[in-house]
């Protein structure tokens, strides 16, 4: 039998935000203090969205205060009304947006493996009230953009994608935001690329822009003018700055983390039961989560087993996204919400778990968490 693994010192979280250099923080705040502009365009702020818009190769791009803000700014410059197609297994975020906007979510069910919208259970949620469908690529997961689209074209919906998971995804060479009709990042200091907190609506029609643009500045178009009911979703001098200095930082903890999977990946695939989520060999990957699935009837511990024991190591890993959005008091009652209606998403959010992932992580640790997870498979 292996001896128990000695628990980490320190807690150890699913992810630490990524600092830029403090001295390339500084001197972009030595700017800020010179031109005294905080806000409401600055040209820190003009300067981060030319910056993302080229790194993410998508045509326009508006920064905005946070993803959640993304996502309501996307559905009011599309005129989004009525119902939205979306899944349950995201982040509140996801959903929560829509509703505050009006529109009712219409909760269909994942494809089982790839854990992002099923075009069929897409195309059974249609009613002549919906318009749009608002895919996740979830962990980096591309959603079936080919069938999304096609279903959206037949029925003359609009779609939204959800990459706050997909900075830096690509599907066979092209950008993850080269789909849809706008796609949306958030910046938070979990995320991959982080602004502390920030987000973004990225599209190729240049009318979503204008408008989009409008709404996070209250829609005033000049003093006299307010053209849109927009509200308040800047993104300030600050942020930016911190965004600006990240962006230096960003190749090297993507490579870092890179190394990392290989790692989870190499040690834990002796594990009967338990599979790392991997993504098409066509797809890059954007390494902003690493998930294992339990299939709570074939390994020798339960997922949530794993999530409680882990902590007695010190590790703190997190049921990215238990429960489904389906299940919150607030939207239980909607007819989709039945979980006889979202069989793969309810399994899924049973089995998923989120490791520990950033780049200063270190590999030795993660090959503790693996011997702590190993541990805790073989004594049951
Ligand atoms: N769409 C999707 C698919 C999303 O996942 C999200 C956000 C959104 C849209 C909306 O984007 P934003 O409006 O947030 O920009 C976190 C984040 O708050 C949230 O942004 C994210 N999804 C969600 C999946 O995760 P929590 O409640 O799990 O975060 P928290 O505070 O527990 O942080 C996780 C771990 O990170 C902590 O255990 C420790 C570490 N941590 C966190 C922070 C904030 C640090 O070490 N330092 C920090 O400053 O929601």
């Amino acid at each position: 039998m292996q001896k128990p693994p000695a628990p980490f010192p320190e807690p150890i979280f699913v992810t630490r935000p990524l600092f830029p250099e403090f001295s390339d923080f500084q001197l972009a705040l030595n700017g800020i203090w010179e031109r005294h502009w905080l806000t409401n365009k600055g040209k820190l702020h003009d300067e981060l969205e030319a910056a993302l818009a080229a790194r993410l190769r998508t045509p326009h791009l508006s920064l905005v205060s946070n993803g959640t803000a993304a996502l309501m700014l996307a559905a009011r410059a599309l005129e989004l009304q009525g119902e939205v197609i979306t899944t349950p297994l995201t982040s509140p975020a996801t959903v929560n947006a829509f509703a505050w906007c009006g529109l009712k979510p219409v909760f269909a069910d994942v494809d089982a493996d790839t854990l992002t919208l099923d075009p069929a259970a897409v195309k059974n949620a249609i009613t002549p009230d919906t318009s749009a469908i608002v895919g996740v690529h979830l962990y980096g997961m591309p959603c079936d953009v080919a069938a999304l689209q096609a279903i959206a074209q037949r029925n003359d919906l609009r779609v939204i994608y959800d990459c706050a998971h997909a900075f830096g995804t690509e599907i066979g060479g092209k950008p993850i935001a080269d789909f849809g009709d706008a796609s949306i990042f958030s910046f938070h200091a979990t995320k991959l690329f982080n602004t502390a907190e920030g987000g973004a609506i990225a599209t190729a029609d240049s009318e979503i822009k204008r408008k989009a643009d409008l709404l996070r500045t209250l829609g005033i178009q000049d003093e006299v003018t307010v053209a849109l009911p927009g509200i308040n979703a800047r993104m300030n001098e600050l942020e930016a700055a911190f965004g600006l200095a990240n962006l230096k930082k960003l190749d090297a903890e993507w490579e870092a983390r890179a190394k990392l999977a290989t790692i989870y990946r190499e040690r834990l695939a002796e594990i009967d039961g338990l599979d790392c989520f991997e993504l098409p060999a066509s797809v890059r990957h954007s390494h902003h989560y690493f998930v294992i699935r339990i299939d709570n009837e074939r390994c020798k511990i339960t997922r949530d087993d794993m999530y409680e024991r882990l902590k007695s190591y010190n590790i703190f890993t997190r049921r990215y996204f238990y429960p489904l959005c389906s299940e919150f008091s607030f939207y239980r009652s909607l007819p989709s919400s039945n979980p006889a209606n979202l069989p793969n998403a309810t399994k899924a959010a049973a089995e998923v778990l989120c490791l520990p992932f950033y780049g200063a992580l270190g590999g030795e640790a993660a090959g503790r968490i693996c011997d702590a997870i190993i541990y805790l498979v073989n004594r049951n």
